[in-house]
């Protein structure tokens, strides 16, 4: 006779160090109850259900839009808010002038102050949740505490969430421990505060994404590049995309452009007609964990499980894969509503909004009908462009990295790196205009190396450093490449077409990984020719594209300029290799 399978142990019988810490959590913050996730999808639904007989999630029309539900989070909580973020060092030189900084002492105290009777009233959730594959050697745990369902549903989606999770943690003993309170949503009452040395994070104040899904920018960028750089290895804001040529070879790119800048566009890119055989597949839209492999290459998992992308653009001609996956099982975050309850937002050519993200009757004069940050999150496997080794523990092998920004002028189409070294530098230079994702004026030039100004969790001059000891550490190296798909004309018009043509810019790189197609020292780094690029099939005039290539010498000289100016601010730390990069490339634009 079968013997009955025992009952599964309760989670919180699983990890004494978890349980524990949520017992001291309890007492601080004295919530009416708590829940340990599971990660099932019943559970997922049912959280769901609950929120929707709240009335803080509307469930959305069953018909076009099965299992997708609308929240409209408070309008002044919106955006990731980097002047409330901080790193909390011993030694606020090791937090560096790229991040704000705090007394841990001090920060922990605050944050006491705050959570203190903070959940009252409300449920807190324990989400153990694994950061990349469960049985990778790659990925790394934590366990967020939060008192928001909203945020236990985003890392539902956005993570390997539950028991697996939690057992991997039992096993480890190690865990990032991240603890969340909605508070009142006070500005001034909102802090996110990072320390790295415990390897714990505490927002308060928030509900928004980067600010309160903590497995997100909090853990997989900011602790875990803290981590990284102890290790070896790389955390970086980067998707992660395969291209199959028509010649039947796959690569992997990795790209890392500031927040909404197209990376999940990029991620998911369908090529054009008039490239056929090309096939791509999506193994990450944000975040990239890079390790130096056995064989001399660097190896690249998507520690996240989920996609938390920028709805307003997103439609068949920019995005039809996108477009497609979210049209079921999709949480939006403050989009509008149509008169039949769909969601809507600037830029689908259907549909009119009636109601807009905050949920009045729809006015023009009151600005955009969706907000420009409005969101939508939704689990990985949903698009249809996923590649099948988004589960592989060893993760994909990369040929290329890519950094990019949004930029007027001065940076061209593309650019490769003469060397790794050089590739840092070329990284490090990464400057952009400011977009809707974080608080604070939209369009102005920042400095925004490697796209990680907001998410380094330590000094970028030591960042830096580690760039290069794991680029001497490779004995095959990525190629490393700059791109610009934002360039525009003296009329203000871009000058490149973007999204699913940027692939003839992804096919040159691939031929110069290959090592059949040429370039041209510009200077700056090597550029490809004209008629090294792809443009069969769309219409481009050969003078702009001309000027997509130009490389602007007395613009690039103040650029030169500029950059060292805002490299020396790093002083000592600095390494020598990081300026002789940049005297290299001033000698060779001539003084
Ligand atoms: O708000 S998030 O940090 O999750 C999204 C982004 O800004 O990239
Ligand atoms: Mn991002």
């Amino acid at each position: 006779m079968a013997t009955a399978s025992p009952l599964p142990k309760p989670m919180s019988q699983l990890s004494r160090a978890v349980s524990e810490w949520v017992d001291s959590v309890r007492e601080l913050t004295q919530p009416d109850d708590v829940r340990w996730c599971e990660g099932t999808k019943a559970e997922r639904d049912g959280l769901t259900a609950e929120l929707v007989r709240s009335g803080e999630l509307l469930r959305l029309d069953a018909k076009e839009f099965p299992d997708c539900h609308l929240y409209r989070s408070d309008p002044a909580d919106v955006a990731r808010v980097e002047h409330l973020t901080y790193i909390c060092t011993r030694s606020k030189e090791d937090a560096g002038p790229n991040n704000n900084w705090m007394d841990p002492q001090a920060a922990r105290a605050k944050m006491r102050e705050l959570f203190r009777g903070s959940m009252r009233g409300r449920t807190l959730y324990v989400i153990p949740y694994c950061m990349g594959p469960v049985d990778s050697p790659l990925a790394r745990c934590g366990v967020e505490i939060t008192d928001s369902a909203y945020v236990a549903i985003n890392m539902l989606i956005m993570t390997r969430a539950g028991r697996p999770a939690l057992e991997r943690i039992a096993r480890e003993g190690t865990f990032v421990r991240g603890l969340h309170s909605t508070g009142e949503l006070d500005p001034n009452r909102r802090f996110i505060m990072h320390f790295p040395e415990e390897l714990a994070i505490e927002s308060f104040g928030s509900g928004y994404g980067g600010n309160a899904l903590l497995g997100k920018k909090c853990h997989a960028l900011r602790i875990a590049s803290w981590q990284a750089r102890s290790e070896g290895w790389l955390a970086e804001h980067m998707l992660i995309v395969g291209l199959r040529s028509p010649r039947g070879e796959t690569h992997y790119i990795a790209a890392a452009f500031p927040s909404a800048c197209g990376k999940t566009n990029l991620a998911m890119l369908i090529p054009p007609e008039s490239m056929p055989g090309w096939e791509v597949c999506t193994v990450g839209d944000d975040i990239a964990w890079l390790h130096p492999g056995p064989d001399g290459r660097l190896w690249a998992i998507n520690p996240e499980a989920g996609y938390f992308g920028v709805v307003p653009g997103t439609n068949p001609e920019t995005n039809r894969n996108a477009y497609n996956m979210i049209r079921r099982e999709t949480l939006f975050t403050n989009v509008a509503l149509t008169a039949d309850n769909r969601p809507w937002w600037e830029g689908l050519s259907g549909g009119t909004p009636v109601t807009d993200w905050q949920g009045r009757p729809y006015d023009p004069a009151n600005g955009p009908a969706a907000h420009p940050n409005s969101r939508f999150t939704v689990s990985a496997r949903r698009n249809p462009s996923c590649s099948p080794l988004v589960d592989d523990p060893r993760g994909v092998p990369i040929s290329a990295i890519v950094f990019g920004g949004r930029r007027r002028e001065v940076a061209p189409l593309v650019y490769e790196a003469r060397d790794w070294a050089h590739g840092v530098l070329v990284g490090a230079s990464v400057a952009s205009e400011t977009t809707a994702a974080a608080v604070g004026q939209v369009g102005v030039v920042r400095r925004d190396p490697m796209a990680m100004q907001p998410f380094c969790g330590y000094n970028f001059a030591d960042y830096w450093r580690h760039w290069l000891a794991v680029g001497a550490k490779l004995s095959r190296p990525p190629r490393i490449f700059h791109v610009n798909w934002f360039r525009r004309d003296s009329h203000n018009k871009f000058l490149w077409p973007g999204y699913g043509e940027n692939l003839r810019v992804l096919a040159w790189m691939l031929e110069r990984c290959s090592g059949r197609a040429a370039a041209l020292d510009g200077g700056i780094g090597l550029l490809p020719r004209p008629e090294d690029l792809n443009t069969r099939g769309m219409t481009l005039e050969p003078q702009t594209l001309r000027a997509l290539l130009a490389v602007d010498v007395p613009l690039w000289r103040k650029e030169i300029a500029e950059t060292r100016a805002y490299l020396e601010q790093y002083g000592e730390r600095l390494p020598a290799q990081m300026i002789e990069q940049l005297d290299k490339t001033a000698g060779a634009l001539g003084r």
